[in-house]
């Protein structure tokens, strides 16, 4: 089955074709001719990964999905959430994102957090959610040069490693995106 993944981001293109399956022939926004940016202003995962995708499946009248990813700190009251692209700045800028949390964590005890992904599928016309959380917390300074994003500052449970310093496939066993997908695969079978 083909579907459009509706994302500009090419390090989480990377990981869900890493993780998705034989069932799916994943489809690149680029290989669909959208360049785009798709506006992603709602108020939570759940609701940008459905404006995503409704948008790509209008444009292209093909079945797709999206995800939104988000940081939740727990002293933060759950911030960067799905403000964590546009933390520090408008764009996307990882480098002030990471300093900023880094920043507002200064001298808190607390420092759990987890990362948590919503996907929004649409098939025929019918919309699906699926979800995938780890738990972790907020290391004190950026560790190693794997992943993207926050992935420097984020140690999983049960781990020593950030999860810049792990290897793509440890990542994807045990991550948000990782379980999202694997939720989405396990639906997707059905049709397979
Ligand atoms: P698309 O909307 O085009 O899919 P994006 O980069 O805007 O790509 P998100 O809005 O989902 O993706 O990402 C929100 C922020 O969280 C952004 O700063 C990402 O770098 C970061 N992020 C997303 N997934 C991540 C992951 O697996 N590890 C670390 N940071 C991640």
């Amino acid at each position: 089955m083909k579907l459009v993944f509706a994302t500009n981001n090419a390090h989480k293109l990377r990981e869900v074709s890493q993780t998705i399956g034989e069932c799916v022939e994943l489809v690149s926004l680029a290989e669909c001719g959208v360049v785009e940016d798709i506006p992603e202003n709602e108020p939570t995962l759940e609701g940008n990964a459905l404006v995503k995708a409704r948008y790509i499946y209008s444009r292209t009248g093909q079945n797709c999905f999206a995800d939104d990813t988000g940081l939740e700190v727990d002293a933060l009251g759950g911030e960067p959430g799905v403000r964590s692209a546009r933390y520090a700045t408008d764009g996307h800028d990882d480098e002030a994102n990471k300093k900023l949390l880094l920043e507002r964590l200064a001298g808190k005890q607390n420092r759990a957090a987890q990362f948590r992904t919503a996907i929004a599928l649409i098939l025929d016309g019918k919309e699906y959610l699926f979800e995938g959380v780890v738990r972790g917390s907020i290391s004190s300074e950026p560790r190693g040069d794997g992943g993207f994003g926050y992935d420097p500052l984020f140690i999983p449970e049960g781990y020593d490693l950030s999860f810049a310093e792990m290897s793509a496939e440890s990542k994807n066993a045990i991550s948000h995106r990782g379980r999202a997908v694997a939720a989405l695969a396990d639906f997707l079978k059905q049709y397979c």
